[in-house]
């Protein structure tokens, strides 16, 4: 059996990355996240992550490009990271999230990141600062 996916966006606007504050289970509340959740079966990753966003933010987006990597979480379970682009609407902390916050280059190592995001994060931070 392969693993299940877990999908994840790397949301950039104007030059920042969205980081997300899980409240859920107890283990992983108050840690940090790229916002997401698990494909269901017959999603393809990129419609999962439209989805999640949806749900967990309240807002449309478009996945832009696979952030090279896949991230072991919990047996069974793998991480893979979409950039992605905010098309309509103000992310908010709606479902699984008890805060958001938008954070520069500079800002990315202020928040308690899970330690499986940690390399995507990086990678996306190093985009913005390109861009
Ligand atoms: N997870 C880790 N990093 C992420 C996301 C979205 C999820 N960026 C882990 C936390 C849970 C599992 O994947 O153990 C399933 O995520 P969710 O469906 O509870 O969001
Ligand atoms: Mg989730």
């Amino acid at each position: 059996m392969s693993d299940r996916v877990v999908v994840a966006g790397a949301v950039c606007d104007r030059g920042r990355l969205l980081a997300a504050r899980r409240s859920a289970p107890p283990e992983l509340a108050g840690r940090w996240e790229l916002p997401g959740g698990k494909v269901e079966p017959g999603e393809l990753p990129e419609e999962a992550l439209v989805r999640e966003l949806r749900e967990e933010l309240g807002v449309e987006a478009r996945p832009v490009e696979r952030i090279p990597g896949a991230w072991p979480l919990k047996p069974g379970l793998v991480l893979q990271v979409w950039t992605a682009a905010l098309v309509s609407g103000t992310p908010r902390p709606l479902e699984d999230h008890d805060e958001l916050r938008w954070l520069g280059p500079d800002e990315i190592h202020t928040v308690d990141w899970l330690d499986q995001d940690r390399p995507a994060v990086a990678e996306a931070a190093g985009r913005l600062r390109a861009h």
